[in-house]
């Protein structure tokens, strides 16, 4: 399969304005986003185009008003502090968010990971907006974003990142969605943002990075058994059961989870690593502290796992690996509920990934594999990873597959010439 990548070529398999993605259409049939300042497919060749801003916005000219609703629905701002408007957005989300193609799963967010990942350092309940039933005050839809700041190649902006867009199955197709994005975008031009970042497994105007979806399995037996993975041909159900076994202790010396006294060292490391990447997050210290040093004190509902190495003579931070829990629902079957699955998150080493690709990637071997043993010690079923950052490095040799799934990398308000896959080439196998 590497050779099979390199031959499809980096810049097809990796990004999307090459790759004819799911529900493509062409630019004119995008009646909502050919109205957004967004690039248009094929605008001009990579490196041909200038990144920058594509309006500039004058706050005075914004709305103070939210556009009209259809009739028997209002506005909502949601106050997630508030443990019963944080459950009715997961009631939403548990019923009605994304599932895959063939509706077999759907995305199950858990009420603390909701509160992860939109109670973030500079969170407004302002940017958190539903739509109510008027009559029966049920929530039908949300969009929802935090603020953060990302570095497209030399420029730093400061954006807000949507997530959690979600109509209720019995409202689709009904154009609520485009009718959402522009409240968000108004909230938002009245609060000083005028740029956001998003991603989604659909092709809209215009990805400005895609990945696909890799799967390692934990539990083979049991993705088999929900219809996750496949037998494949030749095979038998304990050659694959054994074909995944991992050893039950890690070998990265002095691993161990990672404390608020790390977050320093973490945010050093980890921003040396990231900057290698056009597309990247800038971290605050904060926000460090908030996406990586876990809170949640039972680990069932535990939301994000990291991991430090500690070299025992020095105490330097040498190496960091984490991953968040993400569980989706199994819509129909009689043994199993749910898939509990892990999330490969942010990852670096101290291990001269400039100088020494050899050993760089023997370390990454060892981290990810560990991350892998952590995992199925934390009881997830699978362990999924993008093929992002150095990732194409360890999945095919740590028994990762490829999954039909991909995700596109936005950009709104902002154009930049194609980021490719956030992978850097000088790494590549
Ligand atoms: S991605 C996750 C999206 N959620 C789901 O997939 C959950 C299940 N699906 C649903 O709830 C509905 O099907 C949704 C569409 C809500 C997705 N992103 O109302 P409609 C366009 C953007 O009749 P519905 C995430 O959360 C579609 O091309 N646009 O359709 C990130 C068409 O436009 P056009 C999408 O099916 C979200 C229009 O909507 C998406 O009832 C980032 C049809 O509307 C999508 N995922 O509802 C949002 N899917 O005519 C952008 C469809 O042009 C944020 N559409 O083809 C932009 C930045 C805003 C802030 C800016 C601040 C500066």
């Amino acid at each position: 399969a590497a050779a099979a990548l390199r031959k499809m070529g980096l810049e097809e398999l990796l990004t999307g304005l090459s790759l004819k993605g799911k529900n493509q259409k062409d630019m004119a049939s995008y009646k909502f986003w050919q109205t957004q300042p967004v690039p248009h497919f094929n605008e001009k060749g990579k490196g041909e185009v200038a990144d920058g801003p594509i309006k500039i916005i004058d706050p005075e000219r914004v709305s103070r008003e939210p556009d009209a609703l259809i009739e028997g629905f209002e506005w909502a701002t949601l106050d997630l502090s508030d443990e019963k408007e944080l459950s009715e957005l997961w009631d939403l989300l548990t019923n009605h968010y994304v599932e895959d193609d063939n509706a077999m799963f759907r995305l199950r967010y858990s009420q603390e990971f909701l509160h992860w990942a939109l109670m973030s350092p500079g969170w407004k309940k302002e940017w958190h907006v539903g739509v109510r039933a008027t009559k029966s005050r049920k929530l039908v839809a949300s969009i929802c974003g935090v603020p953060t700041e990302i570095r497209v190649r030399d420029q730093k902006l400061k954006v807000i990142e949507i997530n959690f867009l979600c109509v209720h199955k019995k409202l689709r197709s009904k154009r609520l969605a485009p009718v959402l994005i522009k409240e968000v975008t108004r909230r938002c031009y009245l609060n000083g943002i005028y740029q956001a970042v998003y991603t989604a497994g659909v092709i809209l105007p215009t990805p400005v990075s895609s990945c696909r979806y890799y799967h390692r399995a934990l539990d083979w037996l049991k993705l088999y058994e929900v219809g996750f993975s496949p037998m494949p041909t030749g095979s038998t159900k304990a050659r694959q059961i054994a074909r995944n076994q991992l050893p039950s202790a890690t070998s990265t010396p002095g691993l161990r989870p990672m404390e608020a006294k790390d977050i320093d060292a973490v945010r050093d490391l980890l921003d040396r690593y990231l900057q290698r990447f056009q597309l990247n997050q800038a971290f605050s210290r904060e926000e460090i502290q908030h996406w990586l040093v876990n809170q949640v004190p039972t680990e069932a509902e535990q939301v994000v796992f990291s991991y430090v190495a500690e070299d025992s003579e020095t105490h330097k931070i040498t190496d960091f690996v984490s991953f968040y829990s993400l569980e989706s629902t199994v819509i129909q079957n009689a043994k199993h509920k749910g898939v509990r699955t892990a999330y490969m998150y942010y990852y670096a080493t101290e291990t001269a990934f400039n100088a020494d690709e050899k050993a760089y990637k023997e370390r990454l071997l060892m981290l990810i594999n560990d991350a892998l043993i952590l995992a199925k010690k934390a009881r997830f079923d699978v362990f999924n990873a993008l093929t992002i950052h150095d990732n194409p490095l360890f999945l095919e040799q740590l028994k990762f597959g490829a999954g039909d799934g991909q995700l596109h990398y936005y950009l709104y308000n902002y154009r930049a010439s194609p980021v490719p896959g956030g992978v850097n080439e000088r790494n590549l196998p």
